[in-house]
């Protein structure tokens, strides 16, 4: 029959010593494990239970995890003895460091434990959903830690690449002619109606109108009707020749504003005539009209292509019907034009505001435009 005994003792050492000297040596460890002994059943210190057997073939009593571990129980020397129990303190004092740091709030991690996966940088992914293209996004965010930026530390690095050009300025003497020239169906004739309303209904400025957008005869009676409304003259003006002499007729006005047809950027040859019209004036400032509507791409090649035009200024329109406006801060760092105004719905004159950089950066970071109308001091 197998003997098989426990042993309890405050080492481990002690407890081998133990059965070396109940067994001999060549008895067998079943298990070890750390116990706390009840001292009059309340719990006392903690104690080393050692099961040993002198029954090498005792398999059945063995748990099934540990390996069969055949002691060789040599008593250890005396220093070696002393060792283990200065080493078996030190953890106990390791342990209780440890605890002590835990109450102290301090995270206790293990130097080799697998680092925590690392959390995707969150001003990166909103920058990205507000489509803004990624390596654009990673570029303005190089200069600050993730960590020390916040949402209006963000908003004022995107306001910086924002530029903005303010109202048309209106120089004494002659009149300032403003062309606005883009893609077809961005808002262009709408968007003029506004600033000759704004600028003759509001500012008693003296407005001219002049239409070269003569492809489409409801364009011409488009602009013909606003200017009915507003009350103001209009030209219209069949090629590029014709231009100059249309300017020089509104010699007295303060402010003539050019409205031209809407052009695909794919079409050279129209982006060409347009290019005559330019070149036909000697003082002209011509503002380039997008819509937030239109994806970044689009942008690119529509500011590329219309780029053979003396480009001065944008005017992006549709702020109303688009969810993020990524594009517009894209589009500012491949194209830094300074932008004039923005366009918030249909309504002639209220939906239009002159750029306001820090407000254009909330919309980027925060979406959905809560843009006001216009108030009448603001163009
Ligand atoms: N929601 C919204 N619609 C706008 C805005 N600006 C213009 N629109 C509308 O967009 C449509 C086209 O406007 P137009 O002013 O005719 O555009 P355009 O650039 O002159 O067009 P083409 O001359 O054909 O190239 C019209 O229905 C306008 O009312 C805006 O800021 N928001
Ligand atoms: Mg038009």
């Amino acid at each position: 029959m197998a003997d098989v005994r426990k042993y309890q003792a405050k080492t481990i050492t002690e407890a081998l010593a133990m059965v070396r000297a109940d067994l001999g040596r060549d008895a067998v460890i079943l298990q070890t494990r750390k116990v706390n002994k009840k001292v009059l059943g309340v719990w006392g210190r903690e104690m080393v239970e050692v099961w040993a057997s002198d029954n090498p073939d005792l398999e059945s009593l063995r748990r099934p995890q540990p390996a069969r571990t055949t002691v060789s129980v040599e008593p250890p020397s005396r220093e070696q003895s002393s060792r283990i129990e200065q080493l078996e303190n030190e953890i106990q004092n390791l342990k209780a460091m440890i605890a002590q740091l835990a109450r102290q709030g301090v995270a206790v991690v293990p130097s080799n434990a697998p680092a925590e996966p690392s959390t995707p940088n969150r001003w990166l992914s909103l920058l990205t959903q507000a489509e803004v293209e990624e390596a654009i996004a990673r570029e303005l965010l190089s200069s600050v830690p993730e960590e020390t930026l916040s949402e209006p530390a963000l908003q004022s690095l995107i306001a910086d690449r924002l530029v903005t050009a303010g109202p048309i300025a209106l120089e004494g003497g002659q009149p300032k002619v403003v062309m606005l020239v883009g893609p077809t169906g961005v808002g262009k004739t709408t968007t003029i109606a506004k600033l000759a309303a704004q600028y003759a209904l509001l500012q008693r400025k003296r407005v001219g109108l002049i239409t070269i957008d003569t492809y489409r005869i409801a364009a011409v009676e488009q602009l013909r009707t606003y200017s009915q409304i507003i009350d103001v003259p209009i030209r219209v003006v069949y090629s590029s020749t014709e231009l100059p002499a249309a300017v020089r007729e509104f010699a007295n006005m303060d402010v003539v504003f050019v409205d031209t047809a809407g052009r695909s950027q794919r079409n050279t040859m129209q982006i060409g005539e347009l290019k005559a019209c330019c070149e036909r004036l000697k003082e002209c400032e011509v503002h380039l009209v997008l819509s937030c509507t239109t994806k970044t791409r689009d942008l690119y090649d529509v500011v590329e292509r219309f780029s053979v035009l003396p480009l001065h200024r944008v005017i992006w329109t549709k702020l109303d019907e688009s969810t993020t406006f990524g594009n517009m801060l894209n589009v500012a760092v491949k194209h830094p034009l300074p932008i004039s105004y923005v366009t918030t719905g249909q309504r002639v004159p209220e939906d239009v505001e002159v750029a306001e950089a820090n407000k254009l950066a909330s919309l980027v970071v925060g979406g959905a435009p809560s843009l006001t109308p216009v108030a009448a001091s603001a163009v």
